[in-house]
């Protein structure tokens, strides 16, 4: 258990405090620069607390739901936990889309509530909901403070809890009254909680069987996930898969643990990883499973899911082992103590076949697309990853340019990908972005949205504009929800229901909002729209890039299904300017032929 030594004694200690009062104290000692927050009337004596204070920055967003997403782009880029504050009821409840988006990709964030007070908790009280209840699925933990005398320590508990072990967001109540009480201000020094002791270490034995399958393997790969990158182990992963000569693929929440540019990469698996990711993990002998849960969009159908590889799963939620897969050797610990003790109890692979297997994949199906007149989504990505040479912080909404970002950027560092995974929420880029830019890392923040998400929280530009912060927001405006509409065209008979969009004018919503904007409509402009958008260095700058309607992401693995099913790019050429695609995406059609060549060793 930690123990450090923090607060306690000193200045306060003597005089009577309000609870307002001990709260900011309480997150003064916590460290907390930036919370993102919306006053309210449970909440009016804590912002007459915040009114003096100057160490901690307060961001008034325009929406709570803006104000989770900020917090969660601050903590995903900064690996500090997020601090959000907002009033009772509506307040409260207009967090809960951001706070379930933090708990499905265990992300640390501390959101603080205010509640009526404890006599009329449960008198359906004006502004009164039960947001303890509301959130107990969706937090890691969450509490009602009852007692002012019992604050600190809880205060304390909930960065503690959303921080150690696998992160996730924290949830405490504070009724008004009981923010008026008075006592003394003791901020306690440790954290002892029964019944919650995360296991950082990995067992000495269970890494020791892993090291011998290692040396044994022969096809062996490294699938990360986003508990890499939160672990801030990237070098430790880097280190052991360059030892061992081991490719290495992500997930969407593990890209940045391993530079793209680097020999061993696969990109990202899954529905819609790279063909030569799903081939790998479809033949691999060995499947070293690192922070990654094992998710139905990793998995499709998991019955067929990596089906002749022994599997070692390194992860530091117990809860996480054999959920989804059965695992041969579960290593429970952080990544980051448990991958350097690995790499000294493995030596270098003789991988080459298996290398140049892949390397003939990679040859054969490469993520491809080709550009006409009109702008295509990838060329967008594409042509932002070659102008910052993967030296950006790149923040998408959910749909297909959250894909194409994923498969066309190119990743290089960890915390500089920021993308809602397990929920999926769309309107999470544009508020995350802002949150990110808070984070004082010194690289330029991309927000990538489609014309849909955009939409959904659009209201954040205001509060960037009166931070003059320096975010470059692209909308990829393609007029449908994309990712809706190429699931009915694929699947559903292409019968477009509710997908076609209309929009507002985003070049003349920006400038409304006070943000100075720009829009690309063929594919000639790209490249001098970015260029402009990057180097504009008055604070933010929007670009909208009206893009080909009706594309695809590609490859797809269908839901549920395998890589026997995978439909790879279609191919297509350029006639006169237009895209002609000549035939739709093709479906696997040579992996048996390449198995029988991989076993005979060929
Ligand atoms: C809040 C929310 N509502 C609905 C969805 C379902 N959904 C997933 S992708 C998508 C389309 C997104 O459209 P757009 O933002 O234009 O991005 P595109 O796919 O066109 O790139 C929808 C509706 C979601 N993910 N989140
Ligand atoms: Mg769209």
């Amino acid at each position: 258990m930690k123990a450090t030594q923090r607060g306690g004694k000193g200045p306060g200690a003597a005089v009577l405090m309000t609870g307002a009062e001990i709260f900011v104290r309480s997150l003064i000692e916590e460290k907390v620069e930036v919370l993102f927050g919306y006053p309210g009337g449970a909440t009016i004596g804590i912002y007459d607390a915040l009114h003096d204070i100057s160490n901690i920055r307060h961001v008034l967003t325009r929406h709570e739901q803006g104000a989770t997403h900020a917090a969660e782009g601050y903590a995903r880029v900064s690996g500090k936990p997020g601090v959000v504050l907002v009033t009772s009821g509506p307040g409260a409840t207009n967090t809960v889309t951001g706070i379930a988006d933090a708990y499905m990709d265990s992300i640390p964030l501390v959101v603080f509530t205010g509640q009526v007070p404890l006599r009329m908790i449960g008198n359906d009280a004006f502004q009164e909901a039960d947001i303890v209840g509301i959130t107990r699925p969706i937090t890691k933990h969450n509490y009602l403070v009852r007692d002012v005398n019992e604050l600190t320590r809880t205060v304390r508990e909930a960065f503690y809890i959303a921080t150690s072990g696998r992160p996730g967001p924290v949830l405490v109540d504070l009724p008004k009254d009981v923010m008026a009480q008075k006592t003394h201000f003791h901020y306690p020094s440790d954290v002892s909680i029964r019944s919650y002791n995360p296991v950082t270490a990995g067992h000495e034995k269970q890494i020791r069987r892993a090291a011998e399958l290692i040396t044994k393997a022969k096809r062996p790969v490294l699938y990360v996930g986003g508990g890499v990158i939160l672990s801030d182990a990237a070098d430790e992963l880097t280190a052991f898969a360059e030892k061992v000569g081991c490719p290495v693929t992500t997930t969407l929440q593990g890209l940045g643990a391993y530079p793209e540019t680097g020999r061993l990469s696969l990109g990202m698996l899954g529905m819609h990883g790279t063909w030569y990711s799903n081939m790998a993990v479809h033949y691999c002998d060995l499947l070293i499973a690192v922070g990654a849960r094992f998710d139905d969009r990793v998995t499709g159908k998991v019955e067929a899911f990596a089906p002749e590889a022994t599997v070692i799963h390194v992860d530091v939620d117990p809860a996480a082992i054999s959920k989804n897969v059965r695992v041969d050797v579960p290593i429970v610990g952080d990544a980051k103590q448990v991958l350097p003790i690995l790499t000294r109890h493995v030596g270098s692979l003789n991988t080459g076949d298996w290398l140049l297997t892949i390397e003939q994949w990679k040859a054969e199906h490469p993520l491809r697309y080709q550009t006409g007149d009109e702008i295509r989504a990838q060329h967008v990505i594409h042509t932002l990853g070659d102008i910052t040479g993967g030296d950006a912080i790149v923040v998408t909404d959910v749909g297909q340019h959250q894909m194409w970002a994923a498969q066309f950027f190119t990743w290089k560092h960890a915390r500089t990908n920021v993308t809602s995974g397990g929920l999926g929420t769309m309107g999470f880029s544009l508020p995350a972005a802002m949150g990110a830019a808070f984070a004082g890392r010194d690289l330029p923040v991309v927000s990538i949205s489609g014309d849909g998400g955009f939409q959904m929280n659009s209201q954040e530009l205001t509060t960037i504009a009166q931070h003059r912060l320096p975010l470059k927001i692209f909308v990829i405006n393609n007029g449908f929800l994309g990712m809706v509409r190429q699931w009915q065209e694929l699947f559903w008979r292409k019968r477009y229901s509710q997908v076609e969009m209309t929009s507002p004018d985003f070049v003349k919503l920006a400038e409304a909002h006070g943000v100075r904007a720009l829009r690309a409509t063929r594919s000639d402009e790209v490249e001098g729209a970015i260029r402009t958008a990057m180097a504009f260095d008055e604070g933010p700058i929007l670009v909208e890039f009206v893009v080909a309607r009706e594309d695809n992401v590609y490859p797809m693995i269908p839901a549920n299904q395998t890589v026997e099913e995978m439909l790879d790019t279609p191919v297509e050429v350029s006639d006169g300017g237009h895209i002609v695609t000549l035939h739709k995406g093709v479906a696997h059609h040579n992996a048996r032929e390449r198995h029988v060549r991989i076993r005979a060793g060929q």
